[in-house]
């Protein structure tokens, strides 16, 4: 689309909304800066007119360290509702970013709303098309590119972003594309346009974010647990603290690293939940399909633009058939331990 274009398009279908909200699938810095600066968008344009309410909901969990530091030193969480906590029926339409699936494991949305607005740079959309909606999918490095080229295609200036919006698209190039190895003359422009606004340093303390005592412990036991079967990997961390919880998809992060491994399933017992962080780096199977296959509808996964599968999914105790049989073990934690291991370990290993 050009930029008038682009800019026609989305101030005819923000005109008309009274009440919207941006579905973040799963939180990383790309989604995030997306998210936040489409409300900052939608804010200032809706001024003009109807003073639109924009929420923020996000599915999955908040992931990582990285993540977490964005959050916190930017104080987003105030601003950000989990899917499962929010009631969607007082909003009249939906906003993708990141994103372009409606059918995703880590966000149920009612099948009444269809998103008026879709920013993406994914390929796998399930999207119908149709009238009057502001649908963007673009193979470019990251959202991040497209949301800063969509503020300026409205007339807006760099200058009037925020330093908080700066750093978090800045980290969200930076990030979706490799470090910009993978990025596209685009996505080069648009990080040269913000990272000169900013400090160096501001970025460094999300690239290297500190990691805690638990990790370490967790590692090794994610180490001692692995068992590896050609190139699929599966270890589990046993059962451990809530606020522990992001060490599962930071643990997967590391190991998918290991050269000789494709898939990693890493899974720990939180809160009551099995929640599974699944990474693969073989593109010739989607993690999506596997994880559905393997885990059922409560998964979801999507694809970076450099060919990593990221995704996860969480397994119920309580309600799971297979509990009652897992139960006749489980009059020790240890042993339900055991049993969920050698049920992962099944379900992933055999077809
Ligand atoms: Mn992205």
């Amino acid at each position: 689309m050009k930029p008038s274009e682009l800019a026609d398009t989305f101030t005819k279908v923000v005109e008309s909304l009274k009440h919207i909200v941006i579905v973040v699938a799963q939180i990383d810095p790309d989604a995030l800066a997306s998210a936040f600066v489409l409300k900052e968008i939608i804010s200032k344009i809706s001024a003009k007119s109807t003073m639109t309410v924009v929420d923020i909901v996000f599915g999955g969990h908040i992931g990582n360290a990285q993540n977490r530091t964005i959050i916190n030193l930017f104080d987003l969480s105030r601003a950000m509702i989990p899917s499962t906590e929010y009631d969607f029926s007082k909003c009249e339409a939906v906003a993708l970013v990141d994103s372009s699936k409606m059918k995703d494991g880590r966000v149920t949305l009612p099948t009444n709303l269809s998103p008026v607005i879709v920013i993406d740079h994914h390929r796998d959309s399930d999207l119908p098309t149709g009238g009057g909606q502001f649908y963007w999918i673009d193979e470019v490095g990251s959202c991040s590119t497209m949301l800063v080229e969509l503020w300026l295609a409205l007339g807006f200036e760099i200058e009037k972003l925020n330093e908080a919006l700066l750093v978090m698209l800045a980290l969200g190039v930076f990030t979706d594309t490799q470090a910009l190895i993978q990025a596209g003359e685009r996505d080069f422009q648009v990080y040269q346009s913000i990272s000169k606004r900013i400090e160096p340093r501001q970025l460094q303390k999300f690239l290297s974010p500190a990691l805690n005592r638990d990790y370490f412990d967790q590692l090794q036991i994610a180490l001692q647990n692995r068992v590896q079967k050609n190139g699929s990997l599966v270890t589990g961390l046993g059962t451990i603290d809530h606020d522990d919880g992001d060490n599962v998809a930071l643990i997967a992060d590391l190991l998918i690293r290991e050269s000789t491994v494709s898939t990693v399933i890493v899974w720990a017992i939180v809160d009551n939940v099995i929640r599974i962080a699944a990474r693969n780096d073989d593109v010739s199977e989607p993690l999506e399909d596997f994880l559905r296959e393997k885990f059922g509808p409560d998964s979801g996964a999507k694809l970076t633009s450099h060919g990593l599968g990221i995704g996860g999914a969480r397994l119920e105790l309580n309600s799971a058939p297979w509990m009652t049989k897992a139960l006749k073990y489980g009059d020790s934690q240890k042993k339900l331990e055991d049993f969920i291991g050698q049920l992962v370990q099944d379900l992933v290993f055999n077809d």
